[in-house]
């Protein structure tokens, strides 16, 4: 169904899936709600899923206040695996030059949150930034804004480009704009783009084909026209997920504004000669691969053990490994007084309902416990104590707490007030 993700304004989605994981992940930068600028642009959020209709939100990954070179309009991403290290590649406008910079970021797991390590050296106004690593494992950089578009190998660990094999690749992509993306396609180097039309707004959709992937490279056409609802930019990224190839993208069918943006998917399909066949997006989109439904859910997934690096934070608890059978990166334990919490953020882009649940263990006895949403202490369903009480359990167990009414923007849930023996492994926020 489109738009893919109704819940949190995104846009720019870069779609891998990676070796060994069934899962398809999306990279996406953050637009903020009730702004119709990019410049506020600051964050990204990560989503995942097994049958393209399901997806699984995992909040803010990457933050402007954790990229210390990095002053303001964190814009288009991809992301890209390498021994082991999965990268988050981005741009942000440099503090000291003003300049645009194509920062990376990593992380142990694919969800991230990810940890800034700099940003490439010898790439200037790398804005929109596309990694492609080829089947010899050779990393090459594309980025591109303002009309041009260029691209480079990189040295092996990522860090820099190899000087001598910058190209510019502006002359070969007929109406290029901005934000390039490379898939492998029977051989050919597809290399998709916004691009403006004789010159005028909004973008259409191209892509060019070469043998290389430093070119040159042959325009191979338009594959999303200018569509109802657009909004005014377009980029995406174009995949092969359980033998079906999707062109995700972007539209602003939730805001009608056209910084307010929401992540699009539509099939992919191409012709014996290895054309693309237009796409024009319709509400419908892309159907569910187990059971056929258009339909599909928006889950946020919480990890409570790195809530401190998705905008939270934790207030006298800590995260901790040592109990088996936690799901992302650990699990938030500590809550032995009563001020003791931990804070997570939920990110909406309306005023909605969700459903809160928790995955916990309290092996030591019933554990009773408050939530607060943006200052308010909330109750249980039914109950006049401000309490909600965690039965006792030796394993992990996950319970639905509460219906929270999530603000557009930023939402403050705090977890505290405990009496010893829980620990939280995430936070989920269903649709309502
Ligand atoms: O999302 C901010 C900017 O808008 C991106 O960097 C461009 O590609 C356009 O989508």
């Amino acid at each position: 169904m489109n738009p893919l993700i109704p819940t949190v304004f995104s846009a720019d989605p870069s779609a891998h899936v990676w070796p060994g994981d069934d899962r398809i992940w999306l990279y996406a930068s953050h637009d903020e709600p009730g702004t119709n600028t990019h410049d506020t642009m600051q964050s990204y959020h990560v989503f995942s899923s097994d049958d393209m209709t399901n997806w699984t939100d995992h909040g803010r990954v990457l933050h402007l206040d954790q990229v210390s070179w990095a002053s303001s309009h964190m814009w288009a991403i991809d992301a890209a695996y390498r021994d082991g290290v999965y990268y988050l590649v981005y741009c942000a406008v440099e503090s000291a030059t003003g300049m645009f910079r194509t920062g990376l970021a990593t992380s142990d797991q694919p969800q991230g949150p990810f940890t800034d390590i700099g940003f490439i050296e010898g790439v200037e106004w790398g804005q929109d930034p596309a990694l492609f690593i080829d089947d010899d494992s050779t990393p090459y950089l594309f980025w591109g804004a303002g009309g041009h578009c260029s691209a480079c190998r990189l040295t092996d660990d990522l860090r820099a480009a190899v000087p001598e094999t910058i190209v510019d690749l502006t002359p070969q992509l007929k109406w290029v704009f901005e934000g390039p993306f490379v898939h492998k396609y029977n051989g050919k180097y597809y290399l998709s783009y916004p691009g403006l039309f004789e010159d005028k707004w909004p973008e259409h959709m191209y892509y060019a084909t070469a043998d290389h992937p430093l070119g040159p490279y042959t325009f191979g056409g338009e594959y999303i026209p200018v569509f109802s609802g657009q909004a005014g930019t377009n980029h995406g990224s174009i995949i092969e997920y359980k033998g079906q190839w999707y062109a995700f993208h972007h539209s602003m069918w939730v805001s009608h504004m056209s910084e307010c943006r929401s992540l699009m998917c539509d099939y992919l399909t191409y012709n014996a000669d290895g054309s693309i066949q237009p796409i024009y997006p319709c509400t419908i989109g892309v159907f569910n691969l187990k059971t056929g439904s258009d339909k599909g859910t928006v889950t946020i997934l919480l990890d409570a053990s790195v809530a401190d690096r998705t905008g939270g934070k934790f207030s006298g608890t800590h995260p901790a490994t040592q109990r088996d059978g936690y799901t992302g990166h650990g699990y938030c334990t500590g809550f032995d007084r009563n001020e003791k919490g931990v804070t997570v953020l939920i990110q909406s882009c309306i005023d909605r309902l969700g459903r809160l649940s928790i995955r916990y263990c309290a092996p030591d006895g019933d554990v009773r416990m408050k939530v607060m949403l943006n200052h308010v202490l909330l109750a249980p369903a039914g109950a006049s104590e401000r309490l909600f009480t965690l039965p006792q359990c030796n394993d992990w167990q996950e319970i639905e707490l509460c219906t929270l009414a999530l603000k557009a923007g930023d939402n403050a849930l705090r977890f505290y007030c405990g009496d010893g023996g829980l620990d939280v492994d995430y936070f989920q926020v269903s649709e309502a």
